[in-house]
């Protein structure tokens, strides 16, 4: 009994003293990240991420800022995704402005430390399907962003979107294992995030040969609630309870193309199970494009200081589920 105060005594006097690490501090976020079993945890236990996807941050830029950022920490996001194509028109590894984007990245981490968020840098694989197609550029991008954000503990970082065009797993755990040491040789503990096979929805095929030998690792799941529904539900509640880590970085509540009607009802029932299961979830997307997932009506050109008319159905939803309102 008397050694068992002590030990309690002296983990309390450690935990006073520790400095922790100093961002946590500044940032608010409670220490470190890190996955137990299928769950991600902080320094107080589970915990769950919730929050907004930038749109391509080389088509909406103006959205990475400390204003914006702040306001959707005041909604109750905790989590911000910095979402950078690399095919499409101005992506990275296809005639994009490398050094604007790396800024923008390095901004958008900067500002969502100031505003106490996590913040999430996704190398948004697309129209470039396989994500060993633009390998060696990822393993630079990494190196470099993971030698800049080693210091702190609110990065995670989201290797490649959305794995498709037929690509099966072993590609994407083949490439997933060259990006992970990379990341590991600066940043030991950081929560690395990999896509799965057919838009990150084939999480059954991680879960079934999962990567081994590195702690912190997660699957990507996404979704877009008009398209789809139990079928996937279904496959993600298995894989999750045969121990799989899922971080569903990307979600619409319209259909997959990031347009069409908004359904509400099914992105209620996802948002219903992944809270069950402890999942964290990210929306798709922080801009005024003219579809249906932007979160903002498309005559808004305001960048910060959003009224509520200027969010569009599927940024009320948001709004809502993120404030409980
Ligand atoms: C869509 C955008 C759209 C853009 C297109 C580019 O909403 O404005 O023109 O990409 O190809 C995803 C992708 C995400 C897609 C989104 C909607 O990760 O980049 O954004 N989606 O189609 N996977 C499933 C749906």
């Amino acid at each position: 009994m008397k050694k068992k105060l002590i030990s309690i005594l002296t983990a309390m006097t450690l935990a006073a003293m520790a400095p922790g690490p100093a961002l946590a501090a500044e940032a608010g976020t409670p220490g470190p990240l890190h996955v137990e079993g299928a769950r991600l945890c902080d320094g107080n236990g589970p915990v769950q991420l919730r929050g907004v996807s930038t749109h391509g941050l080389a088509w909406y830029p103006d959205y990475v800022n400390i204003d914006c950022f702040r306001e959707l920490h005041d909604w109750g996001a905790n989590v911000i995704r910095l979402a950078m194509y690399t095919a499409e028109y101005g992506g990275y590894c296809e005639g994009g402005d490398q050094e604007a984007l790396k800024k923008l990245v390095k901004d958008g981490v900067r500002y969502a430390t100031e505003a106490g968020m996590y913040a999430i840098v996704d190398w948004h694989i697309l129209s470039d399907f396989d994500p060993n197609t633009h390998k060696d550029e990822a393993i630079a991008f990494f190196e470099e962003m993971s030698a800049a954000f080693a210091g702190q503990d609110n990065v995670l970082y989201e290797i490649c979107n959305e794995p498709n065009g037929g690509v099966d797993w072993a590609a994407v755990k083949a490439y997933a294992l060259e990006v992970i040491p990379v990341i590991r040789a600066n940043d030991p503990d950081a929560v690395i995030i990999v896509g799965t096979p057919n838009w990150s929805q084939m999480v059954d095929q991680a879960a079934a040969d999962p990567i081994t030998g590195y702690d912190n690792i997660m699957y990507a799941l996404h979704f877009y609630a008009d398209t789809h529904r139990d079928d996937l539900r279904q496959r993600m509640k298995a894989a999750a309870e045969a121990g799989l880590p899922i971080f569903v970085t990307e979600y619409g509540t319209c259909d997959a193309s990031g347009n069409g009607a908004v359904n509400e009802e099914q992105a209620d029932i996802w948002v219903a199970l992944m809270d069950e299961l402890g999942i964290s979830y990210v929306n798709w997307n922080l801009s005024n494009k003219d579809e249906s997932s932007a979160i903002l009506q498309s005559g808004c050109t305001k960048t910060s200081g959003f009224a509520p008319e200027n969010l569009s159905q599927s940024g009320k939803w948001l709004y809502r589920l993120l404030t409980g309102e």
